[in-house]
């Protein structure tokens, strides 16, 4: 009998997706869950045929080269493919593969969470009590903002910003999106589609951004685009910190422009700039997105199909190089 395709599995990941892959492969597990080096990932991986990675490995032009002598396919833990250079695992014959969908649900939950905890000031509440600083209450304090009947614009009207767009609307907000198309009816689901930033913005009391990490995309979320909001808009990112010029950003929370914010991801995570965490305004969670028990098996097994389908000589469901 024929030996089972080694896997190379950057990550420790949950039980059940272990499981199954100690049942249909030869993985090499990492039980302390230690961060490979670049070199180290590169030596590990001359043994293997796949590699089972997540966004916290920087699969450069660079390291596709080194991994194309063994490594057939790269089947990727996380929907987010920036990490990989697409263009050079198609040049060397690596296929790779993400994991849409499975994420969406647990992924607009947490948006909601930084929608809701940025606008009735959350964490500054829970560090209040925490601090045992908690000492009166009056009418007027720590007023927020309620999001009942604002609008919310979404930039990426992908999965994620459809769940997120049809949870807003339980909380009765109103949504308009810009895509770079438009889409059907039965997708906008009422949503008001915006051909242009520059139309979208303006009417975002609520921003969420859900674009992914392009060349495109890079610090798309600048002070030009800042200015364009209303005074005292409230924006969430649960996409990529990338999207983000962190500088511009810190300065519209600092002058009230921009009157909270609710992140999740960071240009240099886990390192994230000292201001975020010392401005009030701010609701910090640490890239929790899709953490969630039943997402994160759901997205080992979707991965797992992928890689499962290249090894049978099939197409996986989810390729992308
Ligand atoms: C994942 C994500 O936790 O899937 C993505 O793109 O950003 C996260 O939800 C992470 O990327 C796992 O590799």
């Amino acid at each position: 009998m024929s030996k089972n395709p080694t896997v190379l599995v950057t990550r420790k990941l949950p039980p059940a997706v272990e499981g199954r892959l100690t049942r249909d492969y030869e993985p090499h597990l990492n039980a302390q869950d230690r961060l490979y080096s670049t070199e180290e990932l590169i030596a590990l991986a001359k043994d293997a045929q796949a590699l089972f990675a997540t966004h916290t490995e920087h699969l450069s032009a660079d390291v596709m080269a080194q991994l194309s002598g063994t490594i057939k396919v790269i089947a990727n833990f996380s929907v987010g493919v920036d990490h990989c250079d697409l263009a050079a695992a198609k040049k060397h014959g690596i296929i790779v593969t993400n994991t849409p969908d499975v994420l969406a649900d647990a992924t607009a939950e947490l948006t909601m969470l930084l929608i809701l905890g940025a606008a009735r000031r959350a964490s500054e509440g829970e560090r209040l009590i925490r601090a045992r600083k908690w000492d009166t209450w009056s009418p007027m304090f720590m007023l927020g903002t309620q999001v009942t009947g604002k609008r919310l614009g979404i930039i990426g009207l992908g999965r994620i910003g459809q769940v997120v767009a049809q949870r807003a609307r339980g909380f009765g907000m109103e949504i308009h999106y810009h895509n770079r198309s438009r889409l059907d009816a039965a997708r906008e689901a009422g949503a008001l589609y915006h051909d242009t930033l520059d139309s979208l913005l303006p009417q975002s009391e609520f921003l969420a951004l859900h674009c992914p990490n392009t060349p495109d995309t890079q610090n798309l979320f600048n002070a030009e685009r800042i200015a364009q909001l209303p005074d005292g808009a409230i924006v969430v990112n649960s996409a990529r910190g990338n999207i983000v010029d962190e500088d511009a950003l810190i300065a519209a929370l600092r002058s009230g422009k921009i009157r909270a914010a609710g992140l999740d991801v960071y240009k240099d995570e886990p390192y994230i700039r000292r201001e975020f965490a010392e401005l009030d305004n701010t609701f910090l969670l640490p890239h929790l997105g899709s953490a969630t028990h039943e997402t994160r098996d759901a997205m080992g097994f979707r991965a797992l199909d992928n890689l499962d389908a290249v090894f049978a000589g099939q197409e996986p469901k989810d390729r992308v190089a």
